[in-house]
């Protein structure tokens, strides 16, 4: 690109954000600052400002989840609704049909049903649940900020078709800094099934972590590694030994359990030789790292709260111009969660 220069600021700027594509960004992929440890820098530097915010925090969870958190990298609590009011979101979110959006990638469909300001009015009970403190606290003090996370029914159909391994079944980092993903699981994961697994303590970076991250950092932007030159670094299961982590842990979980976990760590989707269905609430939130408070969510404004998603979504198709490929998300019409894909 000609003009690429004008855009410099804009580049110098974002190293104090949440980007994180080392291909998008001439300086964040720039092989010489990051030898000279510009994204070893900022993992640093985000990371100790993300255990401040974490402090501030602290006293909305309990010790013992704390402590699950800095050990694992990861919460996990089992039977975290009554009986009567799991029984009744299920049964609620069984019940939903409304528009879906879906993504085939690899193997897998995923669908994810938004649950913002159209579709929560008729689900007082899931409601109950997404605002309750006990559930909000434990994801704010997790992504480090008292934030709306969005909220989603994720269905997850593994070996939906011929193709290559979904891409989140390869073990990688979602990005350079504490962040938040959760799934609370509306049925059994067995072991062999699509299980969310996570290798405990890979939130934390050891020298030979931070070591393993300048090199990949060097050449991320030129490599061959989608996920890496995005952000997300990939890695085989012979480097997390070698960097000095215990064995990937796969959560086999009951019906009804909460995951909260920091992806800043490294996880991976398990592979599955069957079909299966997952379904899950689903929440993320990521903000940027650098801010040193908690609060400030320009989501919660009256007028807005429950509602940027949809507008960025609109926006992002007003202004694309490639029409859609089947391994984007897009808006596929009314789905429900349990639903065959193709409907
Ligand atoms: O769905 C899963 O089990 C994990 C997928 C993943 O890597 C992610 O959502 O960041
Ligand atoms: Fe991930």
């Amino acid at each position: 690109m000609r003009y690429r220069w004008l855009l410099a600021p804009f580049y110098l700027l974002s190293i104090f954000t949440a980007a994180k594509s080392f291909r998008g960004n001439p300086v964040l992929g720039s092989r010489t600052l990051n030898r000279w440890g510009l994204h070893v820098l900022r993992k640093r530097v985000a990371g100790r400002i993300g255990q401040w915010r974490r402090r501030q925090l602290a006293a909305t969870v309990s010790a013992e989840d704390r402590a699950a958190l800095e050990r694992d990298g990861f919460i996990v609590k089992e039977n975290f609704l009554d009986p009567a009011t799991f029984q009744a979101l299920r049964d609620e979110i069984t019940a939903l049909d409304v528009d879906a959006r879906e993504a085939v990638i690899g193997d897998t469909l995923t669908r994810l049903i938004p649950l913002d300001a159209k579709t929560m009015p008729g689900l007082p009970v899931t409601r109950g649940v997404v605002e309750s403190p006990a559930y909000r606290d434990l994801l704010a003090y997790v992504g480090s900020f008292r934030r709306r996370p969005r909220l989603y029914v994720q269905t997850v159909f593994s070996q939906f078709c011929e193709g290559e391994p979904d891409i989140q079944s390869f073990f990688h980092s979602d990005t350079f800094h504490p962040t938040l993903k959760s799934w609370l699981f509306l049925q059994d994961v067995a072991q062999d099934e699509s299980a969310f697994t996570y290798v405990p303590g890979s939130h934390r970076y050891n020298r030979r972590r931070l070591a393993w991250e300048r090199r990949v950092s060097m050449t991320a932007a030129q490599g061959h590694d989608r996920l890496t030159a995005e952000g997300s670094l990939r890695i085989s299961e012979r480097e997390i030994r070698r960097l000095g982590y215990g064995p990937p842990l796969r959560l086999a979980l009951p019906a009804n359990t909460l995951v909260v976990a920091d992806t800043s760590g490294i996880h991976a989707r398990s592979t599955t030789l069957k079909q299966t269905v997952r379904v899950s609430i689903w929440a993320y939130s990521r903000s940027n790292p650098f801010l040193p408070w908690v609060g400030g969510d320009l989501e919660s404004l009256p007028g807005i709260k429950g509602r940027a998603l949809r507008l960025i979504w609109a926006l992002q198709k007003a202004f694309s111009r490639k029409p859609p490929s089947p391994s984007a998300w897009q808006f596929v019409g009314k789905r429900s969660p349990w639903g065959a894909p193709g409907r």
